[in-house]
């Protein structure tokens, strides 16, 4: 019965195994990670516009191939966490109504504006650093199909990262204008890269249940530490000074103290009021309708195959 099945689903949190669409579970387990991969789907579609803008505007033909494969990538990332959505009995159509509608979510992040070469750098290093460090964990994510999705999902994030590394080295080596360009790529991303994080333990409402389910491995501000202890040696590296007077090396902790993110800039951002939101939901809607033409033929021609099947 009943209790059976929720004692199974228990049984298999504890062993570290995986729940797999076939599976039972509890409504609230399947709420949370629609909401989380659909969330995590709709970033990675939107995540393609701040850095698209650049393609036409790359400084060489080998800069404009680089960042053209890796909004590519972005695309994909998006279709596959969409199919693991599906995997629990959720359409991709329903999950893009939502977001237009403004009833979900997409990172915070991709809100602020590219406004040099060097933001595509900095999103690299940056924003898909703090996406690794977000993802390695979610590789082991209790959700088989979400899991598996994370493990080639971070195997392209960490070339990206690299990619950003490697241009932003690429310009420090070049003119004072370039290396100033970095340090205020630098200087404006770094507080909104620590807010990818989400908000503060202490004011996470769903942190307690999703670490319960193993959905999440680590929370928000462990991970926020962790992102902080990774960039700035590569920081020093680079020669660019990471804006915030707080941070320092703790020995006791074995960690760096740092300050604290603006956290009522989140939530604005979060509610709409960031600096691009309104852009990117118009760019995200319009591109929808344009693509209704797509859908339409798609869905024509797998209806005239299943007739030619039948006959
Ligand atoms: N932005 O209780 P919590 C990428 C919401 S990487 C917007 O702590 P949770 C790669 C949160 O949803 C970016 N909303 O929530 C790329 C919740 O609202 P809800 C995508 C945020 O879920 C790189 C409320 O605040 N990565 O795309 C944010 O336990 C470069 C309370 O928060 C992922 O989605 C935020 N920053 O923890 C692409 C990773 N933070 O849903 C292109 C998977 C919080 O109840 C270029 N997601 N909220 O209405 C997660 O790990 C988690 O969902 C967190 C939030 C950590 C984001």
């Amino acid at each position: 019965g009943a209790t059976a099945l929720a004692a199974h689903f228990d049984a298999t949190i504890a062993h570290d195994q995986r729940i797999e669409p076939r599976d039972w579970m509890p409504d609230g387990y399947r709420a949370t990670l629609v909401r989380q991969i659909a969330q995590h789907a709709h970033s990675e579609i939107i995540g393609m516009q701040p850095e698209g803008e650049w393609i036409t505007k790359a400084p060489s033909l080998r800069r404009k191939a680089i960042l053209f494969a890796k909004v590519q990538d972005e695309a994909g990332h998006g279709l596959y966490l969409y199919s693991a959505a599906e995997t629990l009995g959720i359409d991709r159509s329903e999950l893009t109504e939502r977001l237009l509608a403004g009833r979900q979510k997409y990172s915070s992040i991709f809100n602020y504006p590219t406004l040099s070469f060097a933001d595509v750098g900095v999103i690299g290093w940056f924003v898909d650093g703090a996406a690794i460090c977000n993802q390695v964990p979610l590789c082991r994510s209790s959700y088989g199909p979400y899991a598996r999705s994370m493990v080639r999902i971070c195997k392209e994030e960490s070339f990206h990262q690299r990619q950003g590394y490697e241009l932003l080295l690429t310009m420090m080596r070049g003119t004072e204008q370039q290396r100033a360009q970095v340090q205020d790529a630098v200087d404006r991303w770094w507080w909104p890269s620590l807010m990818m994080f989400g908000p503060p333990d202490d004011d996470s409402p769903n942190s307690a249940q999703s670490m319960a389910w193993k959905i999440k491995r680590h929370s928000n501000d462990e991970l926020r530490q962790r992102f902080v202890d990774m960039t700035v040696p590569q920081a020093e590296r680079l020669g660019v000074t990471l804006p915030d007077p707080e941070l320092r090396w703790n020995e006791e902790r074995g960690h760096h103290d740092f300050g604290t993110p603006d956290f009522s800039e989140l939530m604005r951002v979060i509610k709409g009021d960031g600096p691009c939101n309104a852009q990117r939901m118009e760019r995200r809607t319009k591109a929808h309708q344009d693509g209704a033409w797509v859908r339409e033929a798609a869905a024509a021609h797998a209806a005239k195959n299943r007739g030619e099947e039948g006959s």
